[in-house]
């Protein structure tokens, strides 16, 4: 008989980018290439491709929750994420079902705006993400802007940020890492852990790179599949951090615009894993 050893399952609650670059077409992709069986609760249907966004339509908030158990109660959920919420219902209602489910670990990554400037979450959703998601998350992971608009002073510098990654630990997460690509320096992503001593600069070099659309999602999904199979944090976002640098590295000329951040060649990169 052949005994076949199952996955990790990793689950992404997000929303979709048809273009395949972002959002929940990214997480999947980033998920397979590391190994880890990925599964999906659709937040909201965007509509864009390389050059920007036209239009999304939220689902309703009791069709992200009848998504997320049915398949947590029957397959499980070794780990989790959330990207593009939408909404502050379904902002609640996730908050919610992480606790009545126990999805753990819980990375958030708390999408505001789209690279091409509309807003993927209102100011509704905003304060529902600090009220609710914040403190049932494992780890918060913010680009500067968001993290500016979280703690509501300006976040463009190694300290600006690490004051920013303190009081987005106050509201609750057991930890937070501000991502360093859109600090004026270096790409030196800060990371912050309650009741550890911190904080500590993840650094990459910064590349020239202009294929860069899905980057965010890429790095929060690593990060995901990497706790799934137990890593510490540190550990894991180490890696999620090497695997979005080689992603970047090797981005796909595809389309008229932002060509996407190649996970393949990522993967690839870093076969051991
Ligand atoms: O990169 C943020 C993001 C996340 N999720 C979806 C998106 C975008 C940006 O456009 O479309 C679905």
């Amino acid at each position: 008989m052949r005994v076949t050893q199952v996955p990790p399952v990793v689950l992404t609650i997000a929303g979709s980018d048809p273009s395949g670059g972002a959002g929940v077409q990214a997480d999947l992709k980033t998920f397979t290439v590391l190994g880890v069986y990925g599964t999906a609760a659709i937040t909201a249907i965007t509509c864009q491709n390389t050059k920007g966004m036209s239009d999304y339509l939220p689902m309703p908030a009791q069709l992200v929750a009848a998504q997320i158990t049915i398949v947590v109660e029957d397959i499980g959920c070794a780990a989790a994420k959330t990207g593009m919420l939408a909404t502050a219902e379904i902002v609640r209602t996730v908050a919610k079902l992480t606790r009545e489910l126990a999805l753990s670990p819980l990375v958030v990554d708390p999408i505001l705006r789209a690279h091409s400037g509309g807003t993927l979450l209102d100011e509704e959703g905003l304060r529902a993400m600090k009220d609710h998601l914040l403190p049932v998350a494992t780890v918060v992971t913010p680009n500067a802007h968001e993290a500016a608009q979280l703690v509501g002073f300006p976040v463009d510098d190694a300290e600006n940020a690490a004051r920013a990654a303190q009081r987005l630990l106050e509201m609750g997460p057991g930890a937070v890492i501000i991502k360093g690509g859109h600090l004026r320096e270096d790409a030196v992503d800060i990371l912050v852990e309650a009741g550890k001593p911190g904080p500590l600069f993840l650094a990459a070099p910064r590349l020239e790179a202009h294929h860069t659309h899905g980057t965010g999602c890429i790095f929060s999904a690593a990060l995901t599949a990497e706790l799934s199979k137990g890593l510490p944090l540190e550990a894991a976002a180490r890696r999620a951090k090497t695997f979005v640098t080689e992603a970047i590295r090797y981005g796909l000329a595809l389309g008229q615009g932002r060509g996407p951040a190649n996970v393949l060649a990522a993967g690839l990169m870093l076969p051991s894993w």
